[in-house]
């Protein structure tokens, strides 16, 4: 009795976490498909939500971050980024390795066709290095997206305070350009 009692239990347990996972997945699914009046759409490439980290006014370097999708036939690639806010902008990509978060410069973000990059804390981002002005929370700043073959587009990111960076810049981080 007991013991049908616990296969019971575990049994709904793993229904339960069958339907959270679907809903999961449900909800991928919409949200890789769905795109808000004010997100960024010029012919294949769509941008999303794309925010910018707000710092202190004496730091060097902020980051912005962004989905972008490939709606087009083809493969393509985020190739370069630039924006007034900063003097040096680069793409960059964080990783941990063997406990530390480090980050590295890459040439370009893959953006494969029918599929999307996601660019966010911990992984892919535009670094923008040498800031021109302050980061002030709720006003945006304009960025220009080059990619290998769709034509650029230039897009308005918000500022905004994001989550603590993991580790700290020049501590636990480490800039292998
Ligand atoms: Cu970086």
């Amino acid at each position: 009795m007991n013991n049908i009692n616990q296969f019971e239990k575990s049994l709904s347990k793993a229904i339960l976490m069958i339907v959270a996972l679907l809903g999961l997945l449900l909800t991928a699914v919409t949200t890789g498909n769905t795109f808000a009046s004010e997100d960024t759409h010029m012919g294949e490439i769509h941008v999303m939500d794309a925010w910018v980290r707000a710092v202190p006014g004496n730091a060097p370097a902020t980051a912005a971050f962004m989905t972008i999708g490939n709606m087009g036939k083809m493969d393509d690639a985020l190739v370069k980024a630039e924006t007034s806010l900063g003097k040096r902008v680069e793409l960059h990509l964080s990783q941990m390795k063997n406990g530390m978060m480090e980050m590295n410069q890459v040439a370009e973000i893959a953006l494969p066709k029918g599929g999307h990059a996601e660019l966010k804390p911990g992984g892919y981002h535009v670094m923008i290095m040498g800031l021109t002005g302050p980061t002030k929370p709720g006003t945006e700043v304009e960025i220009k997206l080059t990619f290998r073959h769709a034509p650029p587009v230039t897009i308005k990111a918000v500022i905004k305070e994001g989550k603590p960076m993991e580790g700290k810049m020049g501590g636990g981080m480490q800039h292998n350009h």
